[in-house]
């Protein structure tokens, strides 16, 4: 039996067991893993949930280590999650991101875990959502989820946290390429990177392309955080801590309707996605659907007479 109380308790070798249970493959576990999130669902939501996106080396980690150590000293307890949406055991960039979080790795208050991309169910922030809820479980009141920058894990990771961060270099001619891209579509915060020693003009101008661009397109209600930032000189670090809490006391109920919004996305997905494997693992239905096709070239019957006859199968209760 898995050890609850330790978890709560906020026992680290307990946290990183349960998110294992999370990771295996076998049913069993899967089983486990179910009870035991909804058993701890009572002691979530208490935290800060960060997602920190942008492209390889834009300078996430490095960041994260110098955002993590000062929210730390601030009385927090800062959890890291990294996912990798292009290894699938994940692990790929575990080694670097350790050492580009050394202070914050050996740090007692802090905890550092990547996640794997692949789930078993509900995409590749699945796993990381379930992650998240266990750390809080276990005491950690700040959330901080980094992520590459890939299309649609980008969409998937937004929709796990309070404030998606997007960050981005100083432009070279191609300032508005996030725009392009859509990001704004789901970012609450744009932190131009490594605005230091010679590239800090240039990221001011790309901060300023971004601010006039965003004014024209956003149509988000809250306007979206726009800064400069740098690990190597600490610029822009107080600035964002201070938009974060500003978010949180400022306008708490935002935060929650965002919660409830993304607490139905989730219970969609993961429905359609049942029911997707239920229609795939029924040999009836698929029997019935291939002569239903027959049926359908023939002219003997409808498409939307079809569906209706595969509906009826799929719920007849066989
Ligand atoms: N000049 C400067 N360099 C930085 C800054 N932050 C990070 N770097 C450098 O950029 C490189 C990548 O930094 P990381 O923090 O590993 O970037 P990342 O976005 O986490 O990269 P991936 O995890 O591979 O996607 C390293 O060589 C860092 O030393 C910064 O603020 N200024
Ligand atoms: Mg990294």
């Amino acid at each position: 039996m898995f050890d609850t109380d330790k978890l709560l308790s906020g026992n680290i070798r307990a946290l990183s067991k349960a998110i294992t249970l999370t990771e295996s493959s076998k049913s069993e576990h899967q089983k486990q893993a179910e009870d035991l999130i909804e058993s701890i669902l009572p002691h979530t939501g208490n935290s800060k949930r960060i997602g920190i996106s942008g492209t390889p080396g834009v300078g996430k980690s490095s960041f994260i280590e110098k955002l993590g150590i000062q929210l730390i000293n601030k009385g927090h307890k800062v959890a890291v999650l990294a996912i990798d949406p292009s290894s699938p055991i994940s692990g790929g960039s575990i080694l670097g991101d350790k050492t580009r979080m050394e202070k914050l790795s050996q740090n007692p208050n802090a905890y550092i875990r990547p996640t794997p991309a692949s789930g078993n169910l509900g995409g590749v922030a699945q796993k990381s959502r379930e992650a998240m809820l266990l750390c809080e479980a276990a005491g950690f009141d700040i959330i901080l989820i980094e992520t590459v920058g890939v299309g649609q894990s980008e969409v998937e990771v937004s929709n796990l946290v309070d404030i998606f961060t997007v960050m981005l270099l100083p432009g070279g001619g191609d300032e508005l390429q996030g725009i392009k891209k859509g990001i704004i579509e789901i970012a609450d915060c744009i932190l131009i990177n490594k605005a230091d020693n010679e590239n800090i003009q240039r990221a001011e101008t790309t901060m300023r392309e971004y601010q006039s661009a965003l004014h024209i397109v956003s149509k988000k209600d809250a306007p979206i955080n726009i800064q400069t930032t740098s690990s190597e000189t600490m610029r822009g670090l107080d600035d964002y801590i201070k938009y974060i809490n500003d978010k949180f006391t400022k306008d708490p109920q935002a935060i929650q309707q965002k919660r409830i919004s993304q607490s139905k996305k989730w219970l969609n997905s993961l429905f359609f996605e049942l029911i997707n494997r239920k229609i795939s693992e029924n040999k009836d239905l698929d029997l019935l659907r291939n002569k239903k096709v027959q049926e359908i070239v023939e002219n003997k019957t409808t498409p939307i007479k079809s569906a209706k006859v595969l509906i009826q199968e799929l719920f007849s209760g066989k």
